[in-house]
């Protein structure tokens, strides 16, 4: 794998200068509140897949211009990348949504695609399941890991995020902290009207209970039919609104709105043909 071109080339994607094409292959989603720890499961995950496995790590980064920078501060520091044997099967870039042009979604479809192509045997994205924008990048991959921890008092924080219909495989963290097995007990009676509810497990990234368990689970994980739909639904809406906002005359459109008094039904119609 050579690094620098890999780069240069999700470099060009992120740029909007390179088309992808889309690809058959193992994207994961791991999705989930912020801080249910995420990001410390991909490191454990990846401690074990590599270095049998290739691997590439896309983590976008939920800097929107509302919150105006990190949501949660620093990310954490893969340990997996200190250890040479295992790094060189792994690919890990950060995808600022600050910095790329058009829809977030789409360019990280674009760039997981790419890195498929690339014959990474798995691609991983990790978001925040926090916005709108971030369950659509969610919905971008072809299986969707929910993962939540023991609750802060308020419930199950992926089911306000509308994230469960989402899941194939969900995950509650934090297992060796006191209230993982409500928060088990809590989506599994809430998940009880699902015909087809997703397998529940529980891990500490903490301690590595239910890891291995959780890598068995991801290499025979299929999509579920369910959440199959749910995506589908997303990345229609999606394509919708890319439409849309890629139209050249998208803000002149916008102008006509707000100062001559076009009627939305119209600039639908104008924005979309
Ligand atoms: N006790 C305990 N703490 C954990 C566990 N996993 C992660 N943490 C801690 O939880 C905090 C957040 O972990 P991250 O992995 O950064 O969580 P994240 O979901 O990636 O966070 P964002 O990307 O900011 O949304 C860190 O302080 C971790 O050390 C766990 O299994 N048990
Ligand atoms: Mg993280």
């Amino acid at each position: 794998m050579n690094r620098v071109k890999l780069a240069r080339s999700l470099s060009a994607i992120e740029n909007g200068d390179m088309e992808v094409d889309d690809a058959d292959g193992r994207i994961f989603a791991i999705t989930g509140p912020p801080g249910v720890g995420k990001s410390c499961l991909i490191d454990s995950i990846l401690h074990r897949l590599a270095p049998e496995f290739s691997v590439a790590v896309l983590a976008v980064d939920p800097t929107s211009p509302l919150s105006g920078g990190a949501l949660l501060g620093d990310r954490i520091r893969l340990t997996v990348l200190d250890d040479k044997e295992k790094s060189d099967s792994i690919y890990f870039r950060s995808v600022a949504t600050r910095s790329s042009i058009g829809s977030i979604p789409s360019v990280v479809k674009s760039l997981a695609n790419f890195l498929v192509l690339e014959a990474f045997d798995l691609v991983i994205i990790e978001t925040v399941g926090a916005g709108q924008s971030e369950t659509r990048c969610a919905a971008v991959a072809n299986r969707i890991i929910v993962v939540e921890g023991p609750a802060r008092g308020d419930g199950i924080q992926a089911e306000k995020a509308g994230l469960l219909e989402l899941a194939d495989l969900i995950v509650v963290n934090k297992s060796d902290i006191d209230g993982a097995q409500r928060v088990v007990n809590d989506l599994k009676m809430s998940l009880s009207i699902n015909q087809e509810p997703p397998p529940i497990i529980t891990t500490s990234a903490l301690t590595g209970d239910g890891i291995n368990e959780l890598v068995k689970m991801m290499l025979s994980l299929e999509e579920r039919e369910s959440s199959k739909r749910a995506r589908c639904r997303q990345q229609l809406i999606m394509a919708h609104e890319n439409t849309i906002v890629n139209n050249p005359n998208f803000e002149e459109v916008i102008d006509r709105i707000s100062q001559e008094g076009l009627s939305i039904e119209e600039a639908l119609r104008e924005l979309i043909d």
